[in-house]
């Protein structure tokens, strides 16, 4: 009674502190002694709500730790189990369901774990997760599933319950649960990417299995062990297809068996266990019991990576994540029939495979910026992809090669499909990228030369395009490093050397121009200077020794401002062309001067000739001599004076002698000067006549009276010259030589108007007729007339 009093007093006291600490629990978040429901299934009884708060608590625990987790059909003794592996007695385990009606739903942790020390001498603290059972009324197997997983997948020592066998229904099933949670780890494996922030993917392992069989009263024989039973029961299980075997040992950590005897004998105690005492428990069950704990700690592998142990945190996210994921569906259906479900399998194994294919080649065009790649490193990546992607489906389907040999077949066939889209589309972003650095690195070239303000040495222009061309290809192959070995490469890069040199040749030809213009303009002005250098002020000519100065010294000048305005350019080709042109304008312009000069010195000398004319005239003038004058005297005044004013004239053009209109000159001036000679002995003659014109007048009154006896021209011609002869030899003229009276008397004749009239008056062709017979005649004495006097 005493006892009961102070038990009774130890239940307020823990409910008391159990109260006060869940008062203050979402403070400090204790760990409380007692079963906490981790995860519930939903309204639907589909999907898993995970409690949060519950997970928190985790974080308490900074050492290692490890979960054992138990699973099993409904109402197989789980709840129990558990209580007795933790060492809870009645009222504080697991609520153990009296009715037939599952009690534990979803997902229970205990909240306080049991610090362990393992057989390898490792402190971790365990914690105990019970499970709703497997096959209940209306609970889908997808539900089943994802309890499942979760728990296997936390745990890092697993139970199976069952009751009296193995049944083989019950393997059927545990074994497509487990290849279920494989794919499932595998998949959360494969999408990483998901959960990359701190998560230990290396944390999704399998851990032992135990497979507990209660109530076990059969016997297996004394030299025959439970896990060889159970081996043998493995081996022995009849498949629904032959070909897709597999077993709980391709995928568990290890597989053993362990059987429980009764826990108690009567019937009350048996069906509501609760209330049984450690007393009430058979000593068979006791002992094995006890044994199955010791298997447990030697069993279990905590979970962890690189030797360093899992902990309270990790464990907490490792919980989150897995919930989340099977919420999310990563968990394939389970098709009820063993067949379909490897069809299934099969199905999202080469899916799932693909899309871990997709998703490895999607990095490498991550990496690229969805650009163009070279072709090889797209190869060697889709190579690896290609390699790891079978290797990942070789994991999945480990234990069941035809389908896999099929899968692979199917995957090659998929992912090669894929590649070569991937490569085609792959060189369409070759020839693009390519097409647009070409066009990019043609602007850059253009661009240096378009900076240069024509006109400018060819060799300048040259040097720029040399470099900016330089450049431009260093730029491609920098930008396109990557592409080299591409064809679209080099086609481009030729096109790009082709278009570079149709731009250079197309700005040498501008440039050209531009000099050309340049050189013409400076040769314009240069000409321009020359003709204002040799331009002579007055309209007198220029001798030509003067001339040869004027146009050396304005060659020398104008040629000059040529060489300074086009000298940066004399390296050109077109220069020297240019400066002979330049000199060939400068002798057209010098004769066109000459021209002019000539034309200056012409009417220089024509007015000189005329001014000595002049000359000789006043020196001739009959106020300087007197007339008549002695014919031989007059000539040699005139000849003295002509000399005299020839020598003024090459004296006063001595510097022209050289030229030819100097010569032309002289001669038109003698010729001027022999008029006036002419004229001044005409005037002699004159003069002369003058003195005997008394004479003359009677000789032609003489000739008047007699003239009807001649009536030709002839005859009274010889008759008037005759009496003019006698009327002459008379007088003055006695003594004047026979010509000079000759010619007065011609004179005479030819200026008279009354003997011209009568010379007119016998002109006719009988005149004529006549008068060439009286000429004959007149010859014909002429000639014998000395002979006849001799
Ligand atoms: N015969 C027998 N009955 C058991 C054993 N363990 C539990 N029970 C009874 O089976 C019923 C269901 O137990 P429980 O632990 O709630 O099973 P759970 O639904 O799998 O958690 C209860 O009435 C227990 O008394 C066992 O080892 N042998
Ligand atoms: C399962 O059946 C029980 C009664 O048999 C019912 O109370 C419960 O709501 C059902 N659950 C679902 C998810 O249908
Ligand atoms: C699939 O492709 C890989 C690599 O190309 C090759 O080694 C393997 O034999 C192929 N498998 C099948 C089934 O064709
Ligand atoms: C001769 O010269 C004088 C002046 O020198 C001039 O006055 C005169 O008219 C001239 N006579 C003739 C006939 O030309
Ligand atoms: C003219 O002069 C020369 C010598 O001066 C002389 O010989 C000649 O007889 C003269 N004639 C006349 C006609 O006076
Ligand atoms: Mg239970």
């Amino acid at each position: 009674m005493a006892r009961e009093q102070i038990s009774w007093v130890c239940a307020v006291i823990i409910t008391l502190l159990f109260l006060n600490s869940s008062l203050c629990a979402d403070e400090n978040l204790n760990l409380r002694d007692e079963p906490l429901q981790l995860v519930k299934p939903d309204i639907e009884h589909k999907q898993l709500i995970l409690n949060h708060d519950f997970v928190k608590t985790l974080y308490q625990i900074e050492g290692p730790v490890a979960v054992a987790a138990i699973v099993g059909k409904y109402h197989s003794g789980k709840s129990f189990l558990l209580n007795q592996l933790m060492g809870k007695r009645q009222g504080f385990g697991f609520n153990i369901g009296p009715f037939v009606k599952p009690e534990t739903m979803g997902i229970w942790m205990w909240g306080k774990p049991l610090p362990v020390t393992l057989s390898s001498g490792q402190k971790i603290s365990l914690i105990f997760l019970d499970t709703e059972g497997f096959a209940a009324n209306n609970v889908s197997e997808r539900y089943d599933a994802k309890i499942f997983a979760v728990a296997t997948l936390l745990s890092s020592y697993l139970i199976y319950n069952s009751v009296k066998i193995i049944d083989q229904a019950d393997m059927d099933y545990l074994e497509l649960l487990a290849r279920r949670t494989q794919l499932f780890a595998l998949r959360s494996q494969m999408s990483r990417a998901k959960w990359a922030n701190d998560f230990n993917h290396d944390l999704l392992t399998f851990p032992p299995l135990m497979w507990v069989v209660q109530d076990f009263v059969q016997a297996i024989g004394d030299d025959m062990s439970p896990k060889e039973w159970l081996e043998g029961m493995m081996d022995s299980s009849t498949w629904e297809s032959e070909d897709h075997r597999i077993s709980l040992l391709d995928v568990f950590e290890s597989v053993n068996c362990h059987t429980l005897f009764f826990p108690a004998t009567k019937k009350d105690l048996l069906q509501d266990l609760s209330q049984a005492r450690e007393d009430d428990l058979t000593i068979e069950y006791k002992n094995e019991r006890d044994s199955l704990l010791q298997k447990l700690k030697d069993g279990i592998i905590p979970k962890g990576k690189n030797d360093r142990p899992m902990t309270g945190p990790e464990l907490a996210s490792l919980i989150d994540i897995l919930v989340t994921a099977a919420n999310e569906g990563s968990l394939a259906q389970v098709p009820s029939r063993w067949h379909g479900f490897i069809q299934d399998m099969k199905q999202s194994a080469v899916q799932d495979c693909f899309k871990f294919y997709d998703t490895d080649m999607e990095v490498l065009h991550e990496k690229h910026h969805h650009g163009a790649i070279n072709e090889q490193e797209l190869e060697q990546w889709h190579q690896q992809a290609h390699r790891k992607t079978l290797k990942l489906l070789q994991q999945v389907l480990f234990g069941l090669e035809t389908i896999f040999e099929e899968s692979s077949k199917e995957m090659n066939v998929t992912i090669q499909e894929h590649f070569e889209k991937t490569y085609e589309m792959n060189e369409k972003k070759i020839k693009l990228r390519c097409g647009e650095i070409q066009h990019r690195q043609e602007l850059s070239v253009e661009e240096a030369l378009a900076q240069l303000s024509l006109p400018v040495l060819t060799s300048q222009m040259m040097s720029t395009y040399n470099e900016a061309l330089a450049g431009c290809i260093t730029g491609y192959a920098e930008l396109l490093e990557p592409l080299k070995e591409t064809t679209a490469y080099r086609k481009h890069l030729n096109q790009l050397k082709a278009s570079a040199e149709n731009m250079k040749n197309s700005y040498l030809f501008k440039n050209s121009k531009a000099i050309e213009a340049m050189f013409e303009k400076a040769s314009e002005l240069s000409s321009a200077e020359f003709k204002v250098l040799t331009t002579h002020p007055t309209n007198d000519p220029i001798i030509p020794h003067d001339l040869k100065r004027l146009f050396k010294r304005g060659a020398e000048k104008a040629l000059d401002s040529f060489q300074r305005s086009t000298e940066y350019f004399n390296e050109e080709r077109d220069y020297k062309m240019y400066l002979k042109v330049v000199q060939t304008g400068f002798t057209e312009i010098e004769r066109e001067c000459e021209l002019r000069n000539n034309y200056l010195l012409k009417s220089a000398l024509d007015s000189k000739i005329h001014d000595l004319t002049e000359l000789m005239k006043a020196n001739t003038n009959s106020t300087k001599i007197s007339l008549p004058m002695n014919d031989t005297e007059l000539d040699q005044i005139l000849n003295f004076e002509t000399a005299k004013v020839v020598d003024r004239f090459s004296e006063d053009l001595d510097d022209f002698r050289d030229l030819p209109a100097f010569q032309e000159g002289i001669v038109l001036l003698t010729k001027s000067l022999h008029h006036v000679c002419g004229t001044r002995r005409q005037e002699n003659m004159a003069a002369y006549q003058h003195e005997v014109g008394v004479p003359l007048d009677m000789a032609k009154r003489i000739a008047l009276l007699s003239a009807d006896r001649y009536d030709t021209v002839f005859s009274i011609t010889l008759y008037i010259k005759e009496i003019c002869l006698l009327n002459l030899d008379e007088g003055k003229a006695a003594n004047w030589p026979l010509y000079l009276k000759i010619n007065i008397i011609e004179r005479f004749i030819k200026n008279d108007a009354e003997i011209q009239k009568l010379i007119r008056e016998r002109q006719g062709l009988y005149s004529m007729v006549v008068g060439f017979m009286q000429w004959i005649r007149w010859c014909l004495d002429f000639l014998y007339a000395p002979y006849l006097f001799a």
